[in-house]
C-alpha cells in the first residue's frame, strides 16, 4: 500500500517554505501527503508584516477525527511551530500516533546562520530540545543545534571531532538518528554529518558549496528525506540523496537570472529527484 506521511507545520501562502514545500515533494515521491497546518501566514517570516492565523485550537479536534477513523502514518514528519501549545500538542500527537513501525521525523526549525527566525526564544529552543527526545531522526541546522543544546554557535573553522561531539550531544536528547545540516569541515564543501546512537556509527556526506542562501532549503531536505524513508532508502542513501536535491535546487535558483529571493526553484529540478528514485528502485 502507498505510504503516508502526516506533516505538521505552517502553510506560507507564498514563500517556497513549510508545506508549500512539504507536500509538492512528498506527492512527486510517491507518497500520500497528509497535513495537520499549525497556522496560515500570507508569506513566511522574512517578509515585512506578515499575517499569521493560529490554528492551534484545531489540532486536538483533527487528530481525535483521525483516531475515530482509525487512520494511521508511516511518517510523521513536523517542521515550524509556533508556540509552546503546540509543540505541547505535538507531543501529544506523537503519543496518540506512534506505533512500533513509523518512523517521526523532527526538523526542529527554529532559526539559521547563528540567528533565531522572528518570534523564538532560547526556551522555546529548550522546549524543542525536549520534543526532540521522542523522535526517531532529528534534523538541525548548526544554529538549532547550538540553541538546543545551548551551546555557542560557531559557524566555521571547527573540524571532525567538535561535530561528532555536537552529534552525541543531541543524541542526549533521545533520538535515534541525529543530522547535522550545514556542515562544513573544508572551504568549498558543504553537507550533512550524521550519527545512530544505536549503532555508534557516524555519516557524513558532502557536496560543493553553493554561495548562496535561500529560505526553505531545510524544508526542501527534511521533506526529501522523509519521503526517501517512506520509499525504502537507507538513513544514509536518504541523506545523500536529500543533499543532492537541495544543492541542485539552490543552483538552479542561482542559475535563473529571475530567480526569486524568498525561495529554491525546488519544482524545477523535480525530474531529478524522481529519476534519482527510480535508480534506487531499480537497485
Ligand atoms: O523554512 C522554514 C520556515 C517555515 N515556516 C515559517 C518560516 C520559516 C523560515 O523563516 O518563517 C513561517
Amino acid at each position: 500500500m502507498m505510504k503516508r506521511i502526516m506533516t505538521i507545520q505552517d502553510i506560507s501562502c507564498v514563500g517556497k517554505c513549510s508545506l508549500t514545500v512539504a507536500l509538492p515533494i512528498i506527492s512527486a515521491m510517491g507518497v500520500e501527503a497528509g497535513i495537520l497546518p499549525t497556522a496560515v501566514l500570507s508569506t513566511h517570516t522574512a517578509f515585512k508584516n506578515f499575517t499569521f492565523h493560529d490554528l492551534t485550537n484545531e489540532i486536538r479536534p483533527i487528530s481525535k477525527h483521525w483516531k475515530d477513523e482509525n487512520i494511521g502514518f508511516d511518517a510523521i514528519y513536523t517542521g515550524y511551530l509556533g508556540s509552546f501549545e503546540q509543540i505541547e500538542l505535538v507531543s501529544e500527537f506523537f503519543d496518540a500516533f506512534k506505533t512500533d513501525d513509523n518512523v517521526i521525523v523532527i526538523d526542529p526549525v527554529m532559526g539559521d546562520y547563528g540567528k533565531l527566525y522572528a518570534g523564538f526564544t532560547e526556551e522555546f529552543a529548550a522546549a524543542m530540545a525536549k520534543l526532540c527526545g521522542k523522535a526517531d531522526i532529528i534534523l538541525p541546522n548548526m544554529t538549532e543545534a547550538a540553541y538546543m543544546l545551548g551551546i555557542e554557535y560557531v559557524e566555521s573553522g571547527y573540524d571532525e571531532e567538535y561535530i561528532k561531539s555536537v552529534l552525541v550531544g543531541l543524541s542526549k536528547l533521545g533520538a535515534k538518528v541525529s543530522v547535522l545540516t550545514g556542515v562544513s569541515f573544508k572551504e568549498g564543501e558543504l553537507g550533512v554529518m550524521a550519527y545512530n546512537s544505536e549503532t555508534g556509527e557516524f555519516f557524513s556526506y558532502f557536496n560543493k558549496e553553493i554561495d548562496a542562501r535561500y529560505h526553505g532549503t531545510g524544508d526542501v531536505f527534511a521533506s526529501c528525506c522523509t519521503g526517501a524513508l517512506m520509499n525504502g532508502l537507507s538513513v544514509e542513501e536518504a541523506l545523500a540523496l536529500s543533499a543532492d536535491y537541495t544543492a541542485r535546487c539552490i543552483q538552479n535558483t542561482v542559475d535563473d537570472k529571475d530567480g526569486r529571493w524568498y525561495g529554491v526553484n525546488f519544482e524545477a529540478e523535480m525530474p531529478y529527484l524522481i529519476n534519482r528514485l527510480e535508480e534506487y528502485r531499480n537497485k
